[in-house]
């Protein structure tokens, strides 16, 4: 909508009309635009988002809303950050092969992305609870968060590209804001938005009675809120992956901000992890196997994110962090400067991952995994176990060396008899 009409929210009735003139467009539905077939599919917690298909393709249109869809408009959202996801889209393309939808248009005024239709993809926390598997998960999320988090970093960029690209994203306010409250404040106390399962009262007063805990989280907001070492994702969850049998991308990278390298991976662990715990409610058939093979895509992740993150230390490192001068040109091995930054991304996270197995239980926005089950009394022991092994990640993530220790752990809460 290249003719500066002022933003309106589109409707499936109004957006041929708006769009059909667009040659981005046009070039992939016909540009007939009463041709077009609009279907509004967002079932997410933010924006509007339609299939558009035309007689030779079909593309996503994805609209910002000037507030927050899951609650309405008691809770404005300001429509630039429609500016920020589509920063976060070209800037992953260039850093991943592959990985995210292609943007074909993007429009400031009516905070509208046009992208690629992914097809036959679904959302892959779906196919979780569908108990489907996708071949080479594992492989994909650790390649995703290891290439992301390096090269968007100053292990790789110039110092002056990078610290302008955080001037660009320090406009965003708003949107880390939520993630502020709603991961890492408000599962902690009685948060106006919060809801829980009643069930789980004796365990959520002992987490918030817990004054470590809480310590330890708000240590790990002032570093999210503050260290800008990388561009995340900012909401890498298993509905924010889109899936095939056999092949995986990211989507929905609204909630990007510069922050610790360690928080995607953390994130999208916590997700796997949440997955696992809900498993014996939604099958019997298949359930050991299937379990063990969400751990396996946990445990691939995380070792392909280390073995990806060293690769790129090797071929990559042309920023001004660790360089060569000081080490290879020395005729020095900076592998020990790798594996020191690797264990410690680890354990920031494991330390992430934790709060975000409690905020999905606790706060606003849960995920469908526990939620899906409808007898409270079948879902609370399940999500007991998820909110226990939280608890010890945020409180022992200097003990979680490599992903072994944090399978075992799962195993060992899966089996535990909690309430
Ligand atoms: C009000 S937004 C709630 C949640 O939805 C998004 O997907 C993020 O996870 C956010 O925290
Ligand atoms: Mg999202």
């Amino acid at each position: 909508m290249s003719n500066n009409l002022a933003y309106e929210p589109l409707t499936p009735e109004s957006l041929p009309e708006r769009l059909g003139k667009l040659e981005a467009v046009t070039s992939r539905l016909g540009t007939d635009h009463n041709l077009w077939n609009v279907q509004e599919i967002g079932d997410g917690n933010l924006n509007l988002v339609f299939i558009v298909t035309g007689t030779p393709g079909s593309v996503i249109v994805k609209q910002a809303l000037p507030y927050v869809r899951l609650v309405g408009d008691s809770w404005p959202l300001p429509l630039y950050r429609a500016f920020f996801e589509n920063c976060a889209l070209t800037r992953q393309a260039s850093r991943t092969r592959d990985c995210v939808p292609e943007v074909f248009h993007f429009d400031d005024t009516q905070a509208l992305i046009v992208m690629e239709h992914l097809k036959p993809h679904v959302i892959l926390r779906n196919k979780l609870i569908r108990g489907e598997r996708v071949e080479g998960l594992g492989k994909f999320v650790g390649e995703f968060c290891a290439r992301t988090a390096f090269r968007g970093s100053e292990l790789c960029m110039t110092s002056a590209d990078k610290k302008a690209d955080v001037g660009v994203f320090a406009g965003n306010v708003e949107i880390p804001a939520i993630t502020e409250a709603l991961v890492f404040t408000d599962p902690y106390f009685t948060a106006g938005m919060n809801s829980h399962n009643s069930l789980l009262d004796p365990v959520v007063a002992s987490l918030r009675a817990n004054v470590e805990l809480k310590c330890r989280v708000q240590r790990m907001l002032m570093k999210f809120a503050s260290n800008t070492e990388t561009m995340l994702h900012g909401d890498l969850h298993s509905g924010s992956i889109m899936s095939t049998d056999s092949e995986s991308k990211v989507i929905d990278p609204e909630f990007a901000q510069y922050g610790p390298m360690g928080f995607d991976l953390g994130m999208v662990t916590a997700n796997f992890l949440m997955a696992y715990f809900s498993q014996p409610a939604h099958r019997a058939d298949d359930l050991a196997d299937y379990q063990q093979w969400i751990l396996s895509v946990i445990a691939e992740s995380l070792q392909t994110f280390r073995s990806e993150f060293r690769r790129l230390w090797k071929t990559e490192r042309t920023g001004m962090l660790y360089p060569a001068s000081l080490f290879e040109e020395q005729g020095q091995d900076s592998s020990p400067a790798c594996e020191q930054l690797l264990a410690e991304i680890n354990q920031d996270a494991m330390v992430f991952c934790g709060i975000e197995m409690h905020r999905r239980c606790l706060s606003l926005a849960h995920n469908a995994d526990f939620e899906d089950i409808e007898d409270p009394a079948v879902r609370a022991p399940l999500e007991a176990r998820n909110l226990e092994m939280g608890a010890q990640l945020i409180l022992e993530a200097d003990t979680l060396v490599d992903e072994s220790v944090l399978i075992s752990m799962a195993d060992s809460y899966n089996q535990r008899n909690i309430l």
